[in-house]
C-alpha cells in the first residue's frame, strides 16, 4: 500500500500529422480499458499522437495504456519516472486507488514536480465499495482538482466498511476529504477556497466565476427536487413537481440572460440573451463544480422515480447540461446511474 512504482514508458507514434491532428487521448487506462477517454487536438505543429505502455516492475499484473499528444522527437522513446500508486487493491484496505489522474498526460514534462505536495482525495464508494458512489460533495472536489491541471490521486472510501483510514486521518469524517501534503482538510467548502488560494495563478487556472450571481444561480433547485421525490401523497406531487419546474425554470433564465460582460456598453446593439455554455461564461468555474453534480443526481433520479423529465422547452439549461456532459472533468467524475438510483432508492417515496 502507498508504494510509489517505478514506471518504464515506452511511446510510439501512431499517426504522424503536420498539422492539427486530433488524437483520442486517453490520460489513464488500465489493462487496455480507457477510463477517462476524450479526443483532443493538439496544439502543436510538430505533436503526433502517440500511444504509450507502462509496465510496473513491481506488480507485474498492472499494465497501463495512455494515449495523447506527443512532441514528434520523443517517439520511440523510453521515459522511467515515479508516476503514480498502485491500483491493485490491498484484501485488507478498504480503499482503492484511482491511478493518479494525468500523470500521463504531458510525458514530455518532467514526470515529478518537487514542488507539488502530494494531493490525495478521498471520495464516497459506491455500493460495491469500490466505485465512484453518489455524492455531489465529492464530484465537486474531483471537478476542481481536474480543473486546476494538478496530478492528484483518487481514492474512493466505503463507508460500510469503516476504514481505518478515516479513524486514523479523519475522525468522524465523511467524503469528500483531501490530503494535501500531508494535512488531512474535511470541509468540502473549506477545501475548495483552499484549493483555489493554493493551485492559483500563474501555474494553476482560476476557477473563482467572476460574477457572484453564479454562485447562486440554481440553488434552489436541490431543495424543491427533494421535497418533490421524498413526498408520497399524490394530491401534493402536482404542487411540489411545479416548485421544481420554477426552480428549473429561474436557472434557465439566468443561463439565457447576458452576464454583465456580454454586454457592450459600447455597441449600438442591445445584447438580450445569451448563449454561454457554462454559467459564468465560456469556461467551467467553482460554480458549475457545486451545480452539476446536483443537477445530475435531480435528472436521474427524477426519471427513475418520477417519470420526470428536465422539459424541452428549457433550452438554456440543455445547452449548458449538453456543454457539461460533453467535458470529461464532469462526465467521467458522475457516479452510473444505478449508484444514483440506489442511493435514492429510499429517500425517493412512492405515491400512494
Ligand atoms: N465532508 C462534507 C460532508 C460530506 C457528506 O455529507 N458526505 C455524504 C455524502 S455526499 C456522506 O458521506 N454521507 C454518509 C454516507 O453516505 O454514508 C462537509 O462537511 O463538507
Amino acid at each position: 500500500m502507498n508504494t510509489f512504482l517505478k514506471a518504464v514508458t515506452f511511446l510510439s507514434a501512431v499517426i504522424a500529422v503536420a498539422h492539427g491532428v486530433t488524437c483520442r487521448q486517453c490520460p489513464v487506462g488500465v489493462l487496455g480499458i480507457c477510463l477517462f477517454g476524450s479526443d483532443v487536438t493538439c496544439d502543436n505543429a510538430t505533436q503526433s499522437c502517440y500511444s504509450g505502455e507502462a509496465q510496473f516492475n513491481a506488480t507485474g499484473s498492472l499494465t497501463l495504456h495512455t494515449r495523447g499528444c506527443l512532441d514528434s522527437d520523443l517517439c520511440g522513446k523510453t521515459l522511467t519516472g515515479t508516476i503514480l500508486e498502485t491500483g491493485r487493491r490491498n484484501k485488507r484496505d478498504d480503499r482503492r486507488r484511482l491511478p493518479a489522474l494525468r500523470g500521463f498526460e504531458h510525458p514530455q514534462e518532467k514526470m515529478s514536480d518537487a514542488t507539488q505536495p502530494k494531493v490525495e482525495l478521498f471520495v464516497k464508494a459506491g455500493s460495491d465499495g469500490q466505485s465512484i458512489g453518489n455524492c455531489p460533495f465529492s464530484q465537486r472536489l474531483f471537478m476542481v482538482l481536474w480543473l486546476k491541471g494538478v496530478t492528484f490521486d483518487v481514492t474512493t472510501v466505503d463507508m460500510k466498511r469503516k476504514p481505518d483510514i478515516l479513524k486514523d486521518l479523519a475522525p468522524g469524517a465523511q467524503p469528500p476529504f483531501l490530503l494535501y501534503g500531508g494535512e488531512v482538510k474535511t470541509d468540502t467548502n473549506k477545501i475548495e477556497e483552499f484549493l483555489e488560494d493554493s493551485l492559483c495563478p500563474p501555474k494553476y487556472p482560476r476557477l473563482a466565476a467572476r460574477n457572484p450571481e453564479s454562485n447562486t444561480a440554481g440553488m434552489d433547485v436541490f431543495s424543491k427536487f427533494s421535497a418533490y421525490v421524498k413526498n408520497s401523497n399524490p394530491q401534493a406531487n402536482e404542487n411540489l413537481e411545479k416548485g421544481l419546474l420554477k426552480a428549473l425554470k429561474k436557472l434557465d433564465d439566468f443561463l439565457g440572460s447576458p452576464l454583465p460582460d456580454e454586454i457592450d456598453e459600447n455597441s449600438a446593439d442591445e445584447v438580450t440573451s445569451s448563449s454561454r455554455p457554462f454559467l459564468d461564461g465560456q469556461g467551467l468555474t467553482l460554480s458549475d463544480c457545486n451545480l452539476l453534480p446536483k443537477l445530475h443526481i435531480v435528472k436521474v433520479v427524477c426519471l427513475k422515480y418520477r417519470k420526470f423529465s428536465i422539459p424541452q422547452y428549457l433550452t438554456n439549461l440543455w445547452r449548458y447540461l449538453n456543454a457539461a456532459y460533453a467535458r470529461e472533468e464532469f462526465a467521467s467524475t458522475c457516479p452510473i446511474d444505478d449508484e444514483i438510483h440506489i442511493a435514492y432508492s429510499c429517500v425517493a417515496k412512492a405515491l400512494k
